[in-house]
């Protein structure tokens, strides 16, 4: 059964055609043409048979557009704002501040509402990089200054979490291609880093499944021998959370795995080199699914 949203042709994963992100948005074909005409926030480019094709640049910017004239902002104005937003370091500031704040309130409505809109209206790496990442740093300092955080944290890593649940769950449906599995060790309770790298590649139209916190070992096992997928990575963020026999076992059965995250540092070159980061993460990745993911 197919849903109508399967992205287009032999580069299936990038490229959207107007109808799939017409459904997608829940606008009109003809909005969006409009859209296009008027303002400017056209596809990307035409297929072979001169279809309009959208990349995920252009998604993330109808979708911004969508959310502020679903907030009541004028179209010539929406698309203005759509057009012209920058994310500068004192743009960012705000913004974390913001969020920051309601964080601090634990006000989980007014946190889902500026989230929601940071990730529709900055993409994904860039709202994670410039305002998401620094306030839970920012948290972390509180907590380490011995500040009493610990709702505050709580309800802006589920906040963010849910809010990327959101974004990915209104994307076409990926191709049916051997996914990405990401796991989080045993014990670890920091899966953030993880789930803003599932969101990502589910953006780039790569399949994943990401498994959240603390998996039980013999889960991770058993889900990797089941799935065959390109590459299993294995998340580690704190050092006593890593776990160097899992990993072992897994490279036993043939996977094809790799450890990520700080976590796994202390526990050095046994498990072959640590990805340690999103850029890494993604290189990596493009090697074991055949697309270049940096590009
Ligand atoms: C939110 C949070 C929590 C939440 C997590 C909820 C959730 N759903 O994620 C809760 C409240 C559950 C929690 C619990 C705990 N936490 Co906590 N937590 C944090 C906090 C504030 C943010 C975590 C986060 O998402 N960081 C992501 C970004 C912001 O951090 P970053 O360092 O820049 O991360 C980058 C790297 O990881 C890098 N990276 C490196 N390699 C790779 C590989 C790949 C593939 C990718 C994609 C990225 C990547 O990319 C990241 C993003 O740019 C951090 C503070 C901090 N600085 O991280 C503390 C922090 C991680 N927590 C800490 C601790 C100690 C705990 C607890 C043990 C506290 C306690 N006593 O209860 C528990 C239990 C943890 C456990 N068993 O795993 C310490 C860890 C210290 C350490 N290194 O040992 C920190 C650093 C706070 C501190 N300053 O001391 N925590």
């Amino acid at each position: 059964m197919t849903t109508g949203l399967e992205p287009r042709g032999t580069e299936r994963a990038s490229w959207w055609t107007t109808g799939q992100i017409a459904t997608a948005l829940g606008v009109s074909p003809v909005l969006l043409r409009a859209w296009d005409s008027r303002y400017g926030l056209g596809p990307a480019r035409r297929g072979p048979g001169g279809q309009r094709l959208y990349g995920p640049r252009e998604l993330q910017r109808l979708r911004r557009m969508s959310v502020l004239v679903n907030q009541g902002v004028r179209a010539g104005t929406a698309a203005g704002l759509v057009l012209s937003e920058a994310v500068t370091p004192a743009w960012s500031r705000l913004r974390a501040d913001e969020i920051d704040r309601a964080a601090a309130a634990v006000d989980l409505h007014a946190l889902a509402g500026l989230l929601d809109e940071l990730l529709a209206g900055h993409g994904t790496i860039a709202a994670w990089v410039d305002v998401l990442a620094p306030v839970l740093r920012r948290q972390g300092e509180r907590w380490q200054a011995g500040e009493s955080a610990f709702a505050a944290e709580w309800a802006l890593a589920g906040a963010v979490s849910a809010a990327l649940e959101r974004q990915v769950a209104r994307l076409p449906p990926p191709p049916r291609d051997p996914p990405v599995l990401l796991a989080c060790c045993a014990a670890e309770r920091h899966p953030l880093p993880l789930q803003v790298l599932a969101a990502v590649l589910r953006e780039a139209g790569v399949p994943v499944v990401f498994l959240g916190e603390m998996v039980a070992p013999g889960v991770v096992v058993r889900t990797a021998v089941r799935l065959d997928p390109a590459l299993v990575l294995l998340w580690s963020m704190t050092p006593y959370t890593a776990d160097a026999p899992l990993l072992a076992e897994l490279a036993c059965r043939e996977v094809p795995v790799r450890a990520a995250g700080p976590g796994w540092y202390p526990v050095g070159g046994r498990v072959g080199p640590v990805l340690d980061g999103l850029p890494a993460a993604l290189r990596v990745i493009s090697s074991h699914v055949g697309r270049d993911l940096l590009g």
